[in-house]
């Protein structure tokens, strides 16, 4: 790990920004001083300060006593559930590394991080929602032997734990007090994971004395404080829900997390209705999806004080809406898992709220902005964003890509910003080949290399072009190989490809193109440019609603696609379509009728026949 030099941690430390805090000190702060206030709510249960705290330390020894020796690394991959906290503070406890994978996540992103970061257990649940984390883990047990693989089990019905694996419940101990193994303040907490823009997504190695600062000025920041609600929607695993001020920044004011189990409007207002929430995260294109939803004027939402943006650009006039429309202080935050992370205050002016990304936590976050010869710029002007600081990494794990920064140890962003006099940035622009698909991120290069598997791809470019809901959407160009003995599938076909050899859903290309050849650059290299040109924002049409026909209308409307190109026996994942989408399609045929239809229904179903049955049915019993 590439540590910060002698003389900057000196200064960090001397400023009282590094303290000397471990995660585990955190959660025993906060327990200590608001012992049975609660702590952690999801659907099934509930869990005071005093009670996480017991369950931690329970499941400390337990971890302890797989066999994991202090800074062995655990993959840990769990969607927004209370055990969450628990497993993370107890691989804290017993002085394990978490690596925190994205609950969306496939078998080959698992693989990836099991393979690169040298973990020596993997941590998951048997099934959440749609998702059956049972059969990730099955494969990691078959393809990692030696690696301990440990399933919460949520869920009584699910079918039987695979063979080889542990149940979390399996354990837990009943042991009250602490291993007494945690890393130091300055040693590596955990790893985070990079959006990426390379084949393989880098991994972030982070202090708890560095990221702890962050926290701890973020919830003051954000004005959390024991009485606060923090809803989580995001997954909680990402940078943003975690620490800015996320469900850390929470446990340090002694809030009440809640998580939520979906993204909709429907389920996230009513989670906000019933459990007094103040507070919430999402990214810009569900903002949209909720100021849209009729779902909005149902439910009580007068407890929400703040609600904050970020992850990918807000737009002004999404911004200028969001106020009234839910009767909240909107904060826009742009941040990295690197480190930098930036607010508009909650005090400031409209105009700095809806028209800038905010300013950087710390006095020392120094921020550069340079032309493309590295020269500084005057205020005012874009420039591509360099940052060093007491919580900004200075190198990512076993030494991977080193040319992020520059050799006096600023991290480069790849973020063209423009920064005013008052040290407030606008985000403008992009110079790193990463889409930024709803403030999910891709690496092109990760994607092109799955294509590139398929016996019947000769070449595969990815690129991300403008998406009026999704801000991008990810477009494939494929060359077919003529000489292969497999035709090219369709596009369907593609995507049911990539599925299978386990890529994460938000990274299969919602457009796929074939073409003879890809346009190239003077040099000779594909261009990009010329790819993403002439690719213009796709409007989502309102169809007619009549029956089957009109659900399926509705269906490639949100698609842009001919719904011609779909069957009902096309598979729903298969169609590229995305939660998202899939949302705005739900609240749509709730306002039409189908009232008790949910998310969850919605989602899982295999094919589009059996999505359209279930949207028919719920009209159906609206109206006897
Ligand atoms: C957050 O972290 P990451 O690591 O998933 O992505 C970082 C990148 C930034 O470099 C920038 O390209 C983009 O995401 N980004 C934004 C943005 N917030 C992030 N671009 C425009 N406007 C914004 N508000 O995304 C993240 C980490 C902590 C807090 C919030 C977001």
């Amino acid at each position: 790990m590439t540590v910060y030099p002698p003389e900057f941690a000196l200064r960090y430390r001397e400023r009282g920004y590094w303290i000397g805090q471990t995660h585990s000190a955190l959660l025993a702060g906060a327990t200590q001083a608001h012992p049975s206030r609660p702590a952690v709510t999801d659907d099934r249960r509930s869990l005071t300060y005093a009670e996480l705290q017991a369950g931690v330390h329970g499941l400390a020894h337990g971890f302890a006593g797989l066999g994991l020796s202090a800074g062995d690394r655990v993959v840990v991959q769990m969607p927004n559930v209370s055990e969450y906290l628990e497993v993370v503070f107890a691989l804290f406890d017993a002085g394990l590394v978490p690596i925190f994978a994205l609950a969306t996540h496939g078998v080959a992103e698992i693989d990836d991080l099991v393979t690169r970061g040298e973990a020596d257990a993997y941590v998951t649940v048997d099934t959440f929602g749609a998702t059956r984390f049972a059969d990730i883990a099955a494969t990691i047990r078959e393809r990692h032997p030696g690696v301990a693989v440990v399933v919460a089990e949520l869920d009584a019905t699910a079918a039987e734990r695979p063979a080889g694996t542990t149940a979390l419940a399996e354990i837990r101990t009943a042991q009250t007090s602490s291993t007494g193994r945690s890393s130091q303040p300055d040693e590596l907490a955990f790893l985070q994971l990079s959006g990426g823009t390379t084949g393989t997504p880098k991994l972030i190695p982070r202090t708890h004395d560095d990221y702890l600062y962050s926290v701890r000025e973020s919830a003051d920041i954000c004005r959390l404080t024991p009485e606060s609600v923090f809803g989580v929607v995001l997954p909680v695993s990402h940078n943003f829900t975690m620490s800015s001020p996320g469900v850390l920044g929470a446990i340090h004011a002694g809030a009440h997390i809640v998580m939520v189990g979906a993204p909709d409007a429907a389920t996230v207002f009513a989670a906000v209705a019933r459990h007094r929430i103040t507070q919430l995260s999402a990214v810009p294109p569900l903002v949209a999806a909720w100021i849209d939803s009729p779902s909005r004027t149902a439910h009580d939402l007068s407890s929400l004080a703040v609600l904050q943006v970020g992850g990918a650009k807000l737009s002004r006039a999404l911004a200028e809406r969001v106020p009234d429309a839910f009767g909240v202080v909107l904060q826009q935050v742009f941040g990295m898992a690197e480190g930098l992370v930036n607010y508009t205050r909650l005090d400031d002016d409209l105009e700095t709220i809806v028209g800038t990304q905010g300013r950087p936590i710390s006095p020392d976050d120094e921020v550069r902005i340079v032309d493309p010869t590295g020269t500084p710029v005057a205020d005012g002007t874009p420039g591509s964003l360099q940052v060093r600081g007491p919580y900004t990494i200075r190198g990512y794990w076993a030494g991977q890509s080193p040319q992020s920064f520059t050799d006096d140890g600023f991290y480069c962003t790849g973020d063209i910003v423009v920064r005013d006099d008052r040290g407030y940035l606008r985000v403008v622009g992009r110079d790193k080949d990463q889409i930024n698909r709803a403030g999910e991120k891709i690496a092109p290069e990760e994607v092109e290399n799955h294509l590139l598997t398929h016996a019947a791809v000769r070449d595969a470019s990815v690129v991300g072009v403008p998406d009026d809901r999704l801000g991008e959407r990810i477009l494939a160009y494929v060359i077919p190989a003529t000489s292969a003995q497999v035709p090219l599938p369709d596009e369907f076909g593609i995507r049911g490809y990539l599925r299978e050899r386990g890529l994460a859903r938000f990274k299969i290309p919602d457009q796929i193109l074939v073409v003879d050849e890809f346009p190239t650059t003077a040099v000779g290299k594909v261009s990009k440019n010329a790819q993403r040109d002439g690719q213009d924002a796709v409007d989502t049409p309102d169809a007619q609603v009549t029956p089957h026909d009109a659900i399926l209308s509705d269906f490639a409307g949100k698609l842009a696609i001919d719904p011609a190109t779909l069957s009902g026996s096309t598979a729903l994942a298969d169609t590229g379509i995305d939660s998202l989408a899939l949302m705005a399609l739900l609240d749509k045929w709730r306002a039409q009728g189908a009232a008790g239809l949910d998310f969850e229904t919605l989602a899982t179903s295999e094919t589009l026949d059996e999505m359209i049955a279930v949207v028919l049915a719920a009209q159906t019993r609206r109206a006897n």
